[in-house]
């Protein structure tokens, strides 16, 4: 990974601009990352997702290992030739989904064992097993088995889980480096940092992490219901203790204005299904903050949802018609909406790049936090 922008000790922000090579093809960052759950962005075809400006995706082991099965996939050449995406693909392991679904599950120094959301049938998930999975789904990126705590959980609770998920990513490295060699699928493993509410429980995870051989290093357990502010502080703390080297990825996070203050505080790449899973509620997102297409303001508006977007949906459909198909429930919306908000996010990503490498990232930080009216919390 090359790091483009100089370091400057006494800039008021930690933004950075980078290039990653994988097996298909370069990501420059910050960049967004559009969730393909289930081997789909919901509701767009791979070239749709393209065109938003997306560079990379991410799908779950946690859905594809239950459903269509990883085996399947492996056989049909992985999961980039299983649903034609040509680029960077990262599976999330498996771990978050199987606590944040809240299914029956018990958890052991082996691995946790859940029950199958679709028919109830038992699975045990260790880092050995996770790491083989997703060795079959054949991603560029692929995470370790980790333990995000919920919120709010006790310091106990919190050094516990954040000792496990490091005792597993020992596990994960050892299985990684032992795994049967398959040169025409090269794959990076990235470490997750855990550490819940405790920002000396980041710090140690993020050093401890850190300081073993993975490719890039995910920060884990945030965005997960507690206050935004302490979000931003247990970051805060976390990305010092990071090297500087490595890509890092903010999982599950977010918002707009969440890439703008992850990517403040030094963050490289981003995950989540909010922008396509609110344009499907109806919420769309302009520079001025977040708009519902439903209201009845948009019912007669000629002009696109937001002036000035270049995205599909805005270059050819007013917000009237928006409008009328969002309320008529109307399957070409799902379709529009999340166009113009991946879109919105990969724009904004780009636009972030921009400023960095120009040496203007506070002054556009700044402009676009003054203008953008976040949703509540
Ligand atoms: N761990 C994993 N995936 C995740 C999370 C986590 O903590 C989160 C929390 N924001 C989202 N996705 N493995
Ligand atoms: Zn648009």
């Amino acid at each position: 990974m090359d790091v483009e922008n100089p370091p400057v000790p006494s800039a008021p922000t930690w933004a950075r601009a980078c290039t990653l090579q994988t097996p298909h093809g370069q990501i420059q960052t910050p960049i967004f990352m559009p969730v393909g759950t289930q081997a789909t962005v919901k509701c767009l075809t791979p070239e749709e997702v393209q065109a938003t400006g997306a560079q990379i995706i991410l799908a779950n082991t946690y859905h594809l290992m239950l459903r269509p099965g990883s085996e399947l996939i492996d056989s049909f050449g992985g999961l980039h030739a299983f649903m034609r995406w040509p680029g960077p693909m990262l599976t999330d392991s498996g771990g978050f989904q199987v606590f944040s679904l809240g299914h029956l599950r018990t958890l052991t120094e082996e691995g946790v064992t859940f029950k199958s959301h679709l028919d109830g049938s038992l699975h045990l998930l260790t880092p050995e097993r996770g790491l083989q999975i997703e060795a079959e789904l054949g991603a560029d990126f692929v995470l370790p088995l980790d333990i995000c705590s919920g919120y709010p959980c006790t310091p106990q609770e919190a050094r516990q889980a954040m000792e496990r998920t490091h005792r597993w990513a020992l596990r994960a490295l050892e299985a990684f480096t032992q795994r049967p060699h398959r040169p025409e699928r090269p794959q990076a493993l990235f470490g997750i940092v855990q550490g819940a509410f405790e920002p000396e429980l980041r710090q140690e995870s993020a050093r401890f992490i850190g300081s073993l051989p993975f490719f890039g290093l995910s920060i884990g357990g945030l965005s997960v219901g507690e206050p935004k502010a302490l979000m931003w502080e247990l970051l805060r703390a976390t990305t010092p203790a990071l090297p500087r080297e490595k890509p890092r990825h903010l999982l599950g996070v977010g918002s707009p204005e969440d890439l703008i203050m992850g990517i403040d505080l030094g963050m490289d790449l981003f995950d989540c299904v909010l922008p396509t899973r609110v344009a499907r509620h109806g919420g769309l997102f302009t520079r001025r903050g977040r708009v519902n297409i439903k209201r009845a303001r948009f019912r007669t508006e000629h002009g696109p949802v937001e002036e000035g977007c270049d995205c599909y949906t805005c270059r050819n459909y007013s917000a009237a018609y928006l409008h009328h198909l969002a309320r008529a429930e109307e399957q070409l919306y799902y379709r529009l909406g999340s166009i113009h908000n991946l879109r919105f996010m990969l724009r904004l990503a780009a636009e972030a790049r921009a400023a960095i490498l120009a040496g203007t990232f506070p002054a556009f930080r700044d402009a676009f936090l003054a203008s953008y009216v976040p949703a509540s919390e």
